[in-house]
């Protein structure tokens, strides 16, 4: 197994519960992160392990419920969109005119690790389909 699909499948229990994630500790900066873009709604930072030469998460930065997409509601909609448009943002900020995925791990079978909904960017290499 893959250490992805491990970390994805050790974070299975806290799917549910709403814990603080590490991601809380990179907004309250416990934790250090490279920060690329920020904004009243949204917090953009480089992975740590990164899968391609960028690769940066764009996270909420009020959670508020939004553990994994399939949670969302009729009350996130605004920060969804806001997401993809930051996305957008920081592709051309990076230079990714050329082409760039965008990601979202939902759940234990989409690979989640971290129970704060993310968008992951990926650019700088052509990127391979179908995905694993
Ligand atoms: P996912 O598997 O979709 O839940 O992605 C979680 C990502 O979060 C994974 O690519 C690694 C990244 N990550 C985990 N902990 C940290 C951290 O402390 N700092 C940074 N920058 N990234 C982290």
């Amino acid at each position: 197994m893959a250490d992805e699909e491990a970390a994805a499948q050790a974070a299975a229990s806290l799917q549910d519960t709403g814990a603080p994630t590490v991601f809380d500790k990179v907004l309250k900066k416990e934790i250090p992160s490279t920060a690329v873009y920020e904004d009243d709604l949204v917090y953009a930072f480089r992975d740590i392990s990164p899968q391609a030469p960028v690769h940066i998460l764009i996270i909420p930065k009020h959670r508020d419920g939004l553990t994994q997409l399939i949670k969302a509601e009729e009350r996130h909609k605004e920060v969804l969109g806001h997401l993809l448009y930051a996305a957008k943002l920081i592709a051309v900020q990076e230079g990714l005119e050329d082409g760039y995925r965008l990601v979202i791990n939902d759940g234990p079978n989409g690979c989640q690790s971290v129970y704060h909904l993310h968008v992951h960017l990926l650019g700088g290499r052509q990127m391979r389909w179908p995905p694993g």
